[in-house]
């Protein structure tokens, strides 16, 4: 395969936006193409059509490096927005364009298009809302709540949800391609004292951290259709602080509920930024973790078993060790998988993940008084 440089690819997609979105809409109707949001993996551009002040519609290039199975991907993402839709429908949910994400069929019949290899969709876009990167405790209960109401709507899907990305949030799986990085150690980062520091304390921690693998394959712990990336920014707001809807639906598949309920709480109770450069700024903020909580115990009253409850707080620890791990790898294997801002950008996430690690290690107690009395 030729090679083509970054900044070439992102000009040969902006020349083509236009063509791209003229498979799902009339292409006259299109006033511009702007880009949207700061994923790390796929890229996505906001549409306005004309006449009209607000975008419209949201176009997205899917990752395909990373999500192999556009077909399965968009499968997946069409069994669960119909089966909450459905349910919405049912009880009587008003505004429900507003409340669950709908793609828009192209001009192929499916609600993707390929060109040039590459893979593209489109979403309405839900007109004002708001997305944050940090919220106050009242949010936290919301997203809590809503997090919680969407496993809970999913747990009786009929429809197989394939798993998207496999062994994604499995814990001795990421150690392992760590493991895979430092033998590897392709571009030398492994001469840093840091690097190699950071994987020992790593290994140190690695044990207890794969509990929830043992404990399903003993048996005692489920799998359930979960969201995967509940970051907050991926939780849509109106503008008095309601939940609208929960987005960025690609990593839905079936997991420990400890994915959704750790990886809400990584980004939303980080007093500072995933890749804050300043320690200092990052502690566990427990006033959110226990807003969260009780929203999160609400919505999965239906269904969360005593073993699932008990274990909250380890999954609180694991997403930031999980994550650590993740970007630690990426920085070893020469930044292949994140999008990186400048050199050592994954090293600088790597520090700040291992801090909140530590910040929310140091809490556990005040979580487990908080969650089982
Ligand atoms: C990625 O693209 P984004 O920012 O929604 C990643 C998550 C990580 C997150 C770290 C498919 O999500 O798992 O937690 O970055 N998604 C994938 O910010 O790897
Ligand atoms: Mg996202």
């Amino acid at each position: 395969m030729i090679k083509i440089p970054i900044f070439a690819k992102k000009f040969i997609a902006m020349n083509n936006l236009f063509s791209i979105a003229g498979h799902f809409l009339d292409p006259q109707t299109i006033e511009n193409i702007a880009p949207l949001g700061n994923g790390l993996i796929n890229d996505t551009y906001k549409i306005v059509v004309k006449g009209e002040p607000q975008p419209k519609f949201v176009l997205q290039r899917i990752n395909n490096a990373v999500f192999t199975d556009v077909e399965m991907l968009q499968n997946n993402i069409e069994a669960v927005t119909s089966h909450i839709r459905e349910k919405y429908e049912n009880q009587g949910v008003k505004d429900i364009n507003r409340r669950v994400l709908h793609f828009l069929k192209a001009d192929t019949g499916k609600t993707y298009v390929v060109e040039n290899e590459q893979y593209w969709r489109v979403m309405d876009f839900i007109a004002d809302s708001y997305t944050y990167e940090a919220v106050t405790p009242e949010y936290a209960y919301y997203a809590g709540r809503s997090f919680g109401d969407f496993e809970s709507l999913l747990t009786d899907l009929e429809t197989p949800i394939g798993e998207i990305i496999p062994d994604f949030h499995n814990i001795e799986f990421r150690l392992k391609q760590l493991e895979n990085a430092v033998a590897e150690d392709r571009v030398g980062q492994m001469r840093e004292v840091e690097v190699q520091k950071f994987v020992d304390k790593i290994r140190e921690k690695a044990d207890e951290m794969c509990l929830g693998e043992r404990l399903y394959r003993e048996g005692k712990l489920p799998k359930r259709i979960c969201h995967c990336d509940t970051k907050v920014n991926n939780m849509l707001f109106d503008k008095d602080g309601n939940v609208l809807c929960v987005i960025d639906l690609d990593t839905v598949m079936p997991s420990f509920v400890f994915s959704d309920f750790g990886d809400f709480l990584r980004s939303a109770a980080n007093t500072g930024a995933e890749d804050d450069p300043d320690l200092d700024n990052i502690h566990f903020n427990m006033a959110i973790f226990k807003a969260f909580a009780k929203g999160y115990l609400e919505g999965t009253k239906p269904f969360l078993s005593p073993i699932e409850k008990e274990n909250l707080p380890y999954a609180a620890t694991l997403f930031p060790y999980m994550q650590t791990v993740r970007f630690l790898t990426d920085y070893i294997n020469g930044n292949t998988y994140y999008k990186i801002k400048y050199a050592t950008h994954n090293l600088v996430r790597t520090r700040a993940q291992w801090k909140l690690f530590e910040e929310a290690e140091r809490c556990v107690p005040e979580m487990r008084a908080f969650l089982l009395g």
